[in-house]
């Protein structure tokens, strides 16, 4: 396979005239392709098949141990002025990126094949879908991509149609940290990622492309790409509501898109349209719509089990591949709260000894296709997307903030979300557990100055009248023992139901200085062990406590200086003087 596109054609010679490698390989998307690839990577090593009874093509991937989650400090958004890049992102001049990464890319393929992965970010046939080519000398990323978007010829062809494409170039390099960077240049519409052959830094599809460069492009033509899960929500009398939610990292996406109600929620189904990321656009009538641009899911492992998550656990026991897990006697997968089984082996690959490390990398992951989830929708690959009721942020919170809120309007909606901070997890290298700023979700993939993303989200209002009502939940709220005071999991469900209740104008709420808190009588705990101390506890706000977390917004906020737009100042200023 070659291609007819002649700016395709020459980029892909002029990749491989300057990373040498020994071979170039056009993917098709084919099973063939996949199978072949599989069983050539099972034979190098690069991955070791899982028991083939109890997990039928299942496979495991160790990544190198220093290259297991995203890498902030080396991601960089190279636009020509520092200031478009913004406060939240590290820049770089474009001229001296290109110069610093081209030259680690000089002979990096050498011994080595050059995968083309065209792909399609979206249903092919979206006209919201957009589409990108992947050139990579790494097996594992394009098994990943296969799994994980609609990738090949059908791709291909909508990229010769179109004539455009993101160019997204990657070599897992040497693997030295040092010689680690993944850069962004929106103005060109293209990346380079070198040294890491990790998720988020090496699927470029993903993160690199879907919301960096893609939030991008859509700051320019309208429309947003947001960290977000997507959700069909059936009530027992067969209605759907469409809800998205915006979890910094590890925060809940996955397991909230494919809950299952718990039993004192008869009739209730939930319907998975993705779990990480959302584009959004605003139809003819006004009507904010979704498309998943992914087609697989890159989950987190640890925690998934047939308490929490069980279409995860059963989706995972086929076709996947997991990427830096344990292993049992048997050569099943292992991870922390499987509670199945016993590790034996850890992640690195060494004899498991709870002393030494974890058994799986609290960072691991599993890929696998969204159609092979109990609860997908087959709406995912609706060309049109999904009406959405609701936008929810959420973070991790030890303290503070309410099980739910409801913001006012869609301005308070915006100061929201922009407000929203969360506990780091280990999605990233870094300290875990430190409260950190993370608005919208997106402080790690926000391509251009938040200060602006505000802008563009605050432009909304002018115009549609019928944007969806925002939100905010906070799932991980703890006692002083540490302990949960939430159930989570499939029991979100009820407080997805109050939403959809507030959507439809169906219930009352109480209002307060930081927006409209539920009544408790409004949240079903039927079947639920949770006393009504407890439940007030979560829904309480306390003005003092709020004040302080204002004032630390407040200091965030002037970091972007001049550049903070005034409606959201306002909005700020409003909520301040709620409080005092
Ligand atoms: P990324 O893929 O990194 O974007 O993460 P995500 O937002 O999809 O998070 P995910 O659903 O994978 O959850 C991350 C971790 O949080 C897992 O270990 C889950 O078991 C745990 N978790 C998810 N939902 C809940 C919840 O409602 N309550 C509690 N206590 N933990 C949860
Ligand atoms: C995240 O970190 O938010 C992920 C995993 O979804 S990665 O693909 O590595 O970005
Ligand atoms: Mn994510």
């Amino acid at each position: 396979m070659t291609t007819t596109l002649k700016a395709l054609q020459n980029w892909v010679d002029e990749v491989a005239s300057q990373t040498l490698p020994d071979n170039i390989q056009w993917c098709d998307g084919s099973e063939v392709e996949y199978n072949f690839l599989i069983k050539q990577m099972n034979k190098s090593g690069d991955l070791e098949a899982l028991n083939q009874s109890n997990y039928p093509n299942c496979y495991l991937h160790r990544s190198d141990p220093t290259d297991v989650a995203r890498v902030e400090h080396l991601t960089f958004i190279c636009t020509k002025e520092k200031e478009d890049a913004g406060p939240n992102n590290n820049w770089m001049a474009p001229m001296e990126a290109h110069n610093k990464i081209d030259q680690l890319f000089k002979g990096a393929m050498k011994g080595r094949t050059m995968y083309v992965i065209p792909y399609c970010m979206g249903p092919v046939d979206s006209p919201y879908a957009r589409c990108g080519v992947e050139i990579t000398d790494s097996a594992y990323v394009v098994v990943n991509m296969k799994l994980m978007t609609r990738m090949g010829a059908k791709a291909l062809h909508r990229i010769e149609q179109e004539g455009n494409f993101v160019k997204g170039l990657h070599s897992t390099g040497d693997l030295d940290p040092e010689k680690r960077f993944i850069m962004h240049f929106p103005d060109e519409l293209s990346i380079k990622s070198i040294g890491s052959g990790y998720g988020g830094n090496a699927l470029l599809g993903k993160k690199c492309h879907a919301l960096r460069i893609a939030s991008w492009q859509a700051r320019k033509e309208g429309w947003l790409a947001e960290h977000m899960l997507i959700v069909g929500i059936e009530n027992p009398q067969g209605e759907t509501h469409y809800v998205a939610c915006a979890f910094p990292s590890a925060c809940g996406k996955t397991n909230l898109a494919m809950l299952i109600p718990p039993k004192s929620q008869p009739g209730w189904k939930i319907w998975t349209l993705g779990d990480d990321i959302a584009w959004l656009h605003l139809d003819e009538e006004g009507q904010m719509r979704a498309i998943n641009p992914e087609a697989g899911y890159f989950g987190v492992v640890p925690g998934t089990n047939e308490k929490t998550n069980k279409n995860a656990f059963d989706m995972i026991k086929s076709d996947t591949i997991y990427t830096n897990v344990g292993l049992t006697e048997q050569n099943d997968p292992w991870w922390e709260d499987k509670n199945i089984g016993e590790p034996i082996i850890d992640w690195q690959g060494d004899k498991f000894n709870s002393d030494l490390r974890s058994a799986a990398h609290p960072n691991s992951r599993f890929t696998v296709s969204a159609v092979n989830n109990p609860s997908y929708s087959e709406l995912a690959e609706a060309p049109e997307g999904v009406p959405i009721s609701a936008i929810v942020f959420g973070g991790r919170r030890k303290k503070l903030a309410p099980l739910v809120y409801e913001a006012n309007n869609w301005k308070h909606g915006v100061l929201v979300g922009a407000g929203v901070a969360s506990e780091t997890t280990a999605a990233a290298i870094g300290e875990v557990g430190i409260v950190r700023r993370d608005p919208m979700a997106m402080k790690p993939f926000c391509g251009y100055n938040f200060a602006d993303y505000w802008s563009h989200w605050l432009s909304f209002s002018e115009k549609s009248d019928k944007l969806p009502k925002i939100f905010h939940v906070n799932w991980f709220r703890q006692n002083e023992d540490g302990k949960f005071l939430w159930p989570g999991f499939g029991e979100n469900l009820r407080v997805l139901r109050w939403i959809i209740d507030r959507c439809e104008s169906r219930v009352s709420a109480r209002s307060t200085s930081i927006g409209n808190i539920p009544n408790t009588k409004d949240i079903d705990t039927n079947d639920l062990d949770i006393s009504k101390d407890v439940l007030e506890e979560l829904l309480t706000v306390e003005n003092k406590e709020w004040l302080q977390e204002v004032n630390s917004i407040g200091e965030y906020f002037e970091t972007f200086g001049d550049r903070l737009p005034k409606e959201l100042s306002n909005e700020f200023d409003k909520l301040k003087s709620a409080l005092t």
